[in-house]
């Protein structure tokens, strides 16, 4: 039995490619079976929850001494971490025993934040960390389940509960959880959490990025309480055909047989049904004529009821339609062109921790929406927070929505594909409810052999597979070549075969040997009929770094006018859909030492507390205009 839900459309899209047809054989769907995770939770954050987020205990384990003995036998209780013993309260009964750790009385930082905010010394740790917290249930309640969801840990995390092992999650960015009815306690639960920061050739990402890896337990810890019979997925969505679609799937001893109903409110409209065996049940109805469709211009969000036996999830939802038509994209009907930027899940301010909270995404978001008139980002190169993600339903922005396939991860480990499938999966269930998201990309920058492009293509199936309403794409790179004394781009990556629209990442003028006066005569050539968004180009500056007569390399003026005559020749693109330079904060990654940078890539177009370099206004009067022309 397939555990989550595949609607018909997915289904199909299986054999087929993206589509909005009707039944089909779940084809390969068995296969999707072992990447979907046994708790989906949709809307998990906004459940009823007890959030557990505060201050917790930490304490570093440089040699894992928490998880096996000096020999690599089983741990010694001196040394188990994740045991339930209560160090102070045993030592003091027994003044003999020995113990070589104590969670709860080691230090104590706020969660959730990655672990370099917590203290000088944890600037640049990596490796294993044990996180503690004891609380009380609240509130205590007869014939619930509670299970315990991590929105992310970075990278592996392994969770005990009351001294036992309950799970463990590999992938930094993307929620799991379990279900921890049976292991709960009334009082003083004692929640351990091992969090592993040390990558390697085989993880998603590998070793060798360009941001700064930084452990933690950077999302959301909740204790979701839920009835004994569950709404476990859900994906509401509206169809080119002008249906409002709903396939829901329910779990727990009362699951066959159960009347489902959604409600949108202010649409006079109630789906109703009754689930099967498996507790699947498909919805569908003819969409009112007042539905007001979700764009950047009106991000219509309706407060959507699920209700099925004792359970009801409130959502809000917009409804939209995006297609690709040749080389357009297409919202609702209408060609739209993506005026965006790139983004790092890094808050403003000079000592960023991965700590989105509402406030910190509105600030981001807001730059992009108002100071740059944007209507798209790309949340690179990880899930961010489903806070982003909800912001961006709010204000009106599309997104682009990707995993850290990046680079060189291991491609032909069957291991390492598993992970980012699994990985992909748990990031399309989280947010494939969003109108916001209209782009789901499978990796950045991959080198091209048969390999990489199986592995890609495996995870443009299953992205297809999982939610068929969408596009799919991957940011690619390509090669340059001189002919007739101008530049020339050739868009020939084979998995483009696999994707619904082109991203490639260019930096002619900042990498490589061309003057940036010789970048606005370039010229690109596609024989695939798909669009293309230029998914990243961008320059290093200063802020603050004026040469208005020389422009030197890392000076504001250098950058402006990169993109100056970048944009120049993005205007001759006749297949260009979209943009999203790289990038809108300057952003930590240690393989940026120059001393203009100091451990920051700085090609945002404002720095890392927010202030706005020559480029931005470059880019903010370009989307103006291109707002108008595209109107
Ligand atoms: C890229 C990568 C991005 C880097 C950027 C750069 O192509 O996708 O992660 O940060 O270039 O600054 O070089």
């Amino acid at each position: 039995m397939l555990k989550h839900l595949l609607s018909a459309a997915a289904l199909s899209a299986l054999v087929a490619g993206p589509a909005f047809a009707g039944p089909a054989a779940p084809a390969n769907a068995p296969e999707l079976q072992s990447i979907v995770p046994a708790h989906v939770l949709v809307n998990a954050d906004r459940r009823a929850s007890q959030n557990l987020s505060g201050p917790w205990h930490y304490s570093v384990d440089p040699y894992r001494d928490g998880q096996a003995d000096f020999m690599g036998r089983p741990v010694n209780p001196r040394h188990a971490r994740g045991s339930d013993t209560n160090v102070e309260k045993t030592s003091k009964e027994n003044p003999n025993a020995l113990f070589e750790y104590d969670l709860r009385r080691a230090p104590e930082a706020q969660i959730p934040s990655s672990w370099i905010g917590h203290s000088a010394e944890m600037r640049y740790y990596n490796g294993l960390v044990w996180y503690q917290k004891s609380f009380d249930r609240q509130p205590k309640q007869a014939g619930k389940r509670v299970f315990l969801r991590f929105g992310a840990v970075d990278y592996k995390a392994t969770i005990y509960l009351n001294g036992q092992m309950i799970g463990q999650h590999e992938g930094g960015f993307t929620p799991f959880a379990f279900d921890v009815t049976d292991t709960l306690r009334d009082k003083d639960n004692n929640l351990v959490v091992a969090v592993d920061s040390v990558r390697s050739a085989d993880t998603v990402p590998p070793t060798v990025t360009d941001w700064e890896t930084y452990g933690g337990i950077l999302r959301d810890v909740l204790l979701v309480e839920t009835p004994e019979t569950w709404i476990d997925d859900s994906f509401v969505r509206y169809t080119k055909d002008g249906r409002i679609l709903a396939d829901i799937a329910i779990d727990g001893p009362g699951k066959a047989n159960q009347t489902v109903e959604v409600a949108v409110e202010g649409l006079n409209l109630t789906l109703k049904g009754t689930t099967d065996a498996q507790g699947h049940v498909a919805l569908s109805a003819k969409a009112p004529r007042g539905l007001k469709l979700w764009s950047p211009e009106t991000p219509t969000l309706y407060n959507v009821t699920i209700k099925a036996g004792a359970d009801a999830l409130k959502d809000r939802i917009g409804f939209r339609t995006i297609e690709v038509k040749g080389t357009q994209i297409v919202l609702n009907g209408k060609p739209v062109f993506l005026r965006g930027i790139s983004l790092h899940e890094e808050e403003f301010g000079l000592n960023p921790a991965r700590i989105i909270t509402p406030e910190a995404s509105r600030a981001l978001l807001s730059e992009i929406k108002y100071g740059l008139n944007g209507n798209y980002v790309r949340l690179s190169h990880y899930p961010h927070s489903e806070v982003t993600t909800r912001m961006a339903d709010e204000m009106g922005l599309l997104v682009w929505s990707e995993i850290p396939v990046y680079w060189t991860v291991n491609f032909a480990r069957p291991e390492t594909l598993m992970v980012a499938r699994k990985m992909q999966a748990e990031n399309i269930l989280r947010d494939r409810n969003r109108a916001s998201v209209i782009i789901w990309s499978v990796g950045n920058e991959t080198p091209i052999n048969e390999t990489r492009t199986a592995f890609l293509k495996r995870l443009a199936d299953d992205t297809r597979a999982l939610d068929g309403t969408r596009l799919a794409s991957a940011a690619l790179m390509t090669e340059r070549e001189i002919i007739d004394g101008h530049i020339d781009m050739k868009i020939e990556d084979p998995l483009v075969a696999s994707l619904d629209v082109m991203a490639i990442n260019t930096y002619n003028g900042w990498y490589g040997n061309d003057k940036i006066e010789d970048v606005p005569a370039t010229q690109w050539h596609s024989h695939w009929n798909k669009p293309l968004i230029l998914s990243e180009f961008g320059a290093d500056a200063q802020f603050g770094f004026h040469d208005e007569a020389a422009k030197p390399r890392f000076s504001e003026e250098y950058q402006a006018l990169y993109y100056t005559n970048t944009l120049a020749m993005a205007d001759k693109i006749p297949f260009l859909s979209g943009l999203s330079p790289w990038i809108l904060k300057d952003f930590r990654s240690p393989r940026r030492q120059h001393i203009y940078q100091k451990g920051w890539n700085r090609k945002g177009v404002v720095s890392e507390t927010g202030q706005r370099k020559m480029a931005f206004k470059v880019l903010s009067d370009y989307f103006a205009g291109k707002a108008e022309t595209t109107k």
